[in-house]
């Protein structure tokens, strides 16, 4: 959700504010330091006090509050927009649980509870003095004053801000995360006869609203306690807005009733997914029932305000919440639903047709209502097609270079100076220095270096040793069906059956990683984790392999292990089925750390082809139109397993449980999966994955074109900073400029 004040009176500085149920931040101690330009510094003065800094920012735990891109996206815009000068808020929950911390026993995935807070987060500050109420249940009453919420159980909201310091820019913007209080009052006036102490207990249903991450990745869990994390936010933002708009030099002290005619001049809520869509109920039961403003006059200043930003394509993702439960949770909120999407029929005739007569069935058959009504978003794009945009996801090259890969930051300035951190599209300069020997030779020495450092850090850590020398092949992203993390199982099987076939012929060494977490009721995912730790267990535990083929399972994925792992992959593993990741960032950072893509044309993997020329990524498989024309011919599973050999060989071993002697049958339902029912046609791809990968070996084996196909994807890779993203939507979306003008007093966090 992304509210920007903004407009023509633009005096006072304009506001952004990013509202997410997750900013995945990782850790804070080091970006600090680099943002603010003391990080030699401080490097120097702990290393006279005979400490390590490296070492004392292991100790950092991250702050997990969030799955995977979509909450990591949300960490990078915050940065980029601190750095550009922006006044921007984050708002979100402060979950005292974040995403789970991932062990593997036995080859499986086990959750262990992320509790972060434990030894105190020093980056944050308790704000009591801005407390706010948020209400819950109850029920309405339609009076001749107007309609009143009433007989609601009451939540506070306290709010905890995190500093987010810009690029050596004086700037620091605010990050304001709510935490679910109960009042005093909480439950007590019922009991107020005899059960206190239960009351008290009691206080912790009020209070489990920002108790946990819910750790789903692209997919929709209707439960009520999401529900009213969702509301919660939605709420406790609004009024601090709100708040807000009343008591700056535009806002109005006085006659209230009018000054909210001004509020879509100043305020602009831009809905990023679903999770924030209450936003637009919310602000109309605000300015119908509180603040009196007649309803048609409060849905043109709500649409004046309200956009929307959809971006993922799979169904399950897609909120859809049983009336039952809404109308329990949010009584007035529902009754607005309904005579907006009233509203929306009545203009749109067509919809009407398609989804049947009444609201309540318009809202979806059975009980159920949708986010987005009938998903017919050509209708509304018939209607007002200036209303559609679209924006290329980015990441910030602070935490995502200087930060993670200072080697090559350095030998990257020492060609271009370092404009590039704040203008990334420099890079292209690199272009010059292409066949530049000693530059070559450089990269190439930095990759070695991060490949010798994350070797030392896993046999540290897990006691696993790897072959330095080997191809570093990385897939490391949420474990998902669409992801295929099984068509890099299926090659890593073929690799390993090639060489029992033919152990003395050559062969390009590699040690393939994979990591990622997987949804804990997400069966599938689960056992592709098991799938892959029990490959791994035959092919690293075979002697014929020795050290040119390894699979690790790189254990409990997340930021601060996305920053040692990335900069020193060779290979970047981007293969989902076209059509089904909206962009992925991943992607993204590997491209700027120096690896090359092997990938399909899925995502912002084709605007990288563009921007690097199809020829220097590894491109192979299905387009979106072929996949799409495989849909109407009708996709089978065996034809393909039929007509080549190495995949049936690949598929029989798992099924017959040759990588899971104990338990022969463990693999069924991933066999049959792939066989009977792959909504993401693992198969259809494998042969031309298989040939791709040949294709990598080859150029694997001449250093020197590798590296120079590195540097060209490093010098094309300026496009994929977030501040290209952010200065996009600032210009297009919310018409604000950045610029570095208007730099608060310095000291003065803003609130
Ligand atoms: C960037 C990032 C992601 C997103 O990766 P994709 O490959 O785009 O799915 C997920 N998790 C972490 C920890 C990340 O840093
Ligand atoms: C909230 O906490 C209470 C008490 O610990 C518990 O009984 C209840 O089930 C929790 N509610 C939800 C929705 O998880
Ligand atoms: C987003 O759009 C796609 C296709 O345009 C649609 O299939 C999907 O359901 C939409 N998702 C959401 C959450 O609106
Ligand atoms: C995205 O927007 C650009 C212009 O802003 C346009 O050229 C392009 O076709 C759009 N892409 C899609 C998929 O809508
Ligand atoms: C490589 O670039 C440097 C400038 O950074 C230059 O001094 C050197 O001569 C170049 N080498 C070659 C072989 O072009
Ligand atoms: C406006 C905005 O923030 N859009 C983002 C919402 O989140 C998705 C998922 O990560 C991004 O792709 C959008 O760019
Ligand atoms: C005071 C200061 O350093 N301002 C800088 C903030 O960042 C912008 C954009 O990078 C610079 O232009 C300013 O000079």
């Amino acid at each position: 959700l992304w509210i920007s004040f903004s407009s023509h009176l633009a005096l006072p500085p304009q506001r952004i504010y990013y509202l997410s149920l997750e900013f995945y931040m990782g850790r804070t101690l080091q970006n600090t330091m680099v943002n603010l330009g003391l990080q030699n510094a401080c490097d120097e003065a702990i290393y006279q006090l005979g400490l390590d800094l490296e070492e004392l920012e292991e100790i950092e735990e991250d702050a997990g509050l969030g799955n995977g891109g979509l909450g990591r996206l949300a960490a990078c815009f915050l940065d980029s927009m601190a750095t550009l000068g922006l006044a921007a808020y984050g708002y979100g929950i402060r979950y005292e649980f974040g995403i789970f911390n991932q062990k593997i026993v036995d080859g499986w995935q086990v959750e262990e509870a992320d509790d972060w807070l434990r030894y105190g987060n020093p980056w944050e500050k308790a704000r009591p003095e801005y407390m706010l109420p948020v209400h819950f249940y109850g029920r309405v009453d339609h009076t001749p004053e107007g309609v009143k919420w009433v007989d609601t159980q009451v939540v506070l909201a306290m709010p905890y801000d995190t500093p987010v310091p810009g690029y050596k820019n004086n700037t620091v913007n605010t990050m304001r995360l709510w935490s679910a209080k109960a009042p005093n009052d909480f439950n007590l006036q019922e009991f107020n006869v005899g059960d206190y102490i239960e009351a008290v207990l009691d206080r912790n249903l009020a209070e489990n609203i920002s108790r946990v991450l819910y750790p789903n990745d692209n997919f929709f869990e209707g439960k009520e306690l999401r529900l009213k994390q969702e509301y919660f936010v939605v709420a406790a933002t609004l009024q601090d807005i709100i708040r807000r708009f009343k008591s700056s030099k535009f806002g109005c002290r006085d006659p209230v009733r009018t000054c909210f005619e001004t509020f879509p001049d100043k305020v602009a809520i831009q809905l990023n997914d679903t999770h924030p869509a209450l936003s637009i109920p919310e602000l109309m039961r605000i300015l119908v029932d509180v603040e009196k403003v007649d309803w048609d006059k409060a849905w043109e200043i709500t649409k004046r305000t309200c956009a929307y930003t959809n971006h993922t394509v799979l169904p399950e993702a897609l909120e859809r919440w049983p009336v039952s439960m809404f109308e329990k949770l949010l009584p007035r909120h529902l009754e607005i639903i309904y005579a907006l999407n009233q509203m929306h029929l009545d203009r749109l005739p067509r919809v009407r047709s398609t989804c049947g007569g009444g609201p309540a069935e318009a809202l979806g058959g059975g009980g159920w209502f949708r986010s987005l009504w009938c998903s017919r978003f050509k209708d509304f794009y018939e209607l007002e097609p200036e209303k559609f945009q679209n924006k290329t996801n980015g990441i910030t090259p602070r935490r995502w270079l200087l930060l993670c890969n200072p080697g090559l930051a350095d030998v990257i300035a020492e060609k271009i100076g370092e404009g590039f951190i704040t203008d990334l599209s420099q890079l292209k300069k690199l272009l010059d220095f292409i066949n530049n020997e000693s530059f070559i030779r450089d990269v190439a020495k930095v990759k070695q270096e991060n490949k010798l450092k994350f070797a030392a850090y896993l046999e540290e850590q897990y006691k696993v040793k790897i072959n330095p020398s080997s191809m570093f092949d990385v897939q490391v992203k949420r474990i998902h069906e669409y992801k295929r993390q099984l068509l890099n199982c299926l090659h890593a099987i073929t690799l390993y059956n090639r060489i029992r076939r033919d152990p003395s012929k050559s062969f390009v060494p590699r040690t393939i990683m994979i990591g990622g977490k997987a949804a804990p009721g997400y069966h599938m995912a689960k056992m592709i984790i098991k799938l892959i730790t029990s490959i791994g267990e035959v092919i690293n535990n075979d002697p014929y392999v020795g050290d040119r083929l390894k699979v690790i399972f790189l254990e409990n994925y997340r930021v601060s292990l996305a920053e040692k792992v990335i900069p020193a992959a060779d290979l970047s593993q981007q293969i989902s089925t076209a059509g089904t990741e909206a962009s992925g960032t991943g992607n993204m950072k590997f491209m700027v750390n120096g690896a090359l893509t092997i990938g399909t044309m899925d995502g912002a993997n084709v605007e990288m082809a563009e921007e690097a020329g199809e020829e220097n990524l590894f491109i192979f498989g299905m387009r979106v139109e072929d996949v799409e024309a495989l849909d109407r011919q009708g996709y089978n599973a065996r034809e393909y397993y039929e007509r080549l050999p190495e995949l049936r060989q690949a598929v029989d071993q798992i099924s017959s449980g040759f990588f899971s002697p104990r338990d022969p049958g463990c693999f069924r339902d991933v066999v049959n999966m792939l066989m009977h029912h792959d909504r993401f046609k693992v198969f259809a791809d494998y042969e031309a994955y298989i040939k791709c990968q040949g294709q990598v070996d080859q150029l694997f084996m001449d250093p020197r074109e590798w590296t120079k196909k590195v540097i060209r994807n490093i010098a094309c890779s300026g496009k994929f900073s977030s501040d290209r993203t952010i200065t996009e939507y600032a210009q297009e979306i919310w018409g604000v400029e950045p610029s570095a003008t208007k730099i608060p007093p310095p000291n003065l966090p803003r609130d």
